[in-house]
């Protein structure tokens, strides 16, 4: 028997926080694979890093009032940076203008509302050396460069990302729920990459060896404590070999992960209303993303959402 999923599935609404240096670029989250950024032209985010308006209280007080019961925080997305002090990387916050972890003072904020802690970590990173120049890679049509880092090694990058893993397991106290993200083994054309790579059965073991309760998602390619259906509402149920699975539908407010500033293609809270209602009355979560941006601060067209959610979850729930 996995862990004991009774909070989760009572939860039933989380905040999803993608957040890093790509909300500097302020043009979605894969900006350097879209744009197909060099390390060079992306780090002008790295060198202004300075988020003067971060203040996870706000965000854990956003969430409650919305009547979420946990939040997740990309602590490293495929950009590859990192928003913790890790010893494994000089790519991280600290070395930034801003200079501090992120990390730790997220998860307290957190605790201190009465939230479930959720860590995102990115399987993907297109900054690491040693991750193979695949078809998600920004340099993928660099022929030059996929020459030069033809012999990358992903059992290297294998190391370190366990390394990492080990590191967000043993430095913020206890971790509720972990997204990996992600397996992409049966898309050939990007060169696949799976269970294998991450060498993800000894990955889960290292995870239940360091914190047994912790709850993961499905995307390191094995399966995990629950399923992560994204940007789609179930028709039903979620089931797998016919037996019901604990499943959990992210969605984003606007198609966009990560801070979009000229996107405007917002969902109602009416209609965010009616899909959390959909997802609980077929026995899901809903996991619902704000972009913060880049100076930390909540979108004021996000916060506008989530107060009328708010508003609404406060009518009707029951304790
Ligand atoms: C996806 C990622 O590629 C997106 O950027 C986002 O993090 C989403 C939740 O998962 O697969």
């Amino acid at each position: 028997p996995g862990p004991e999923t009774t909070w989760f599935t009572t939860a039933r609404f989380g905040m999803f926080v993608h957040w890093g240096l790509y909300s500097l670029a302020a043009r979605h989250e894969w900006v350097k694979n879209r744009e197909e950024l060099t390390d060079e032209q992306y780090r002008v985010y790295f060198d202004h890093f300075d988020p003067d308006r971060y203040d996870p209280a706000e965000w854990a007080r956003a969430a409650k009032a919305a009547g979420m019961r946990y939040v997740v925080l990309t602590t490293k997305h495929h950009d590859g940076f990192c928003l913790w002090d890790s010893a494994l990387t000089e790519y991280k916050v600290t070395n930034t203008p801003y200079g501090r972890d992120l990390v730790g003072p997220f998860v307290e904020a957190c605790r201190a509302e009465g939230l479930k802690v959720g860590l995102y970590y990115s399987l993907i990173d297109w900054h690491h050396p040693s991750f193979p120049v695949d078809g998600t890679h920004p340099q993928r049509d660099d022929e030059a460069f996929k020459a030069a880092h033809a012999d990358r090694d992903i059992r290297e990058y294998q190391r370190y990302l366990h390394g990492q893993v080990r590191e967000l397991l043993t430095s913020f106290g206890r971790i509720d729920y972990l997204f990996f993200d992600f397996s992409y083994a049966e898309r050939a054309w990007w060169g696949g990459k799976g269970p294998d790579d991450w060498d993800s059965p000894q990955l889960l073991r290292t995870i239940r060896e360091l914190q047994p309760h912790v709850l993961v998602n499905d995307r390191t390619g094995l399966p995990g404590d629950f399923v992560t259906p994204e940007q789609y509402q179930p028709s039903g149920p979620m089931t797998e070999n016919g037996r019901p699975v604990v499943w959990e539908a992210c969605q984003t407010l606007n198609g966009s992960w990560g801070y979009d500033r000229d996107n405007r293609d917002h969902k109602s809270p009416d209609l965010l209303i009616r899909m959390l209602v959909d997802g609980v009355s077929k026995g899901g979560n809903l996991l619902l993303n704000v972009g913060p941006d880049g100076r930390g601060a909540l979108d004021p067209r996000d916060t506008v959402i989530l107060d009328e959610i708010g508003r609404w979850t406060r009518l009707h729930e029951r304790s």
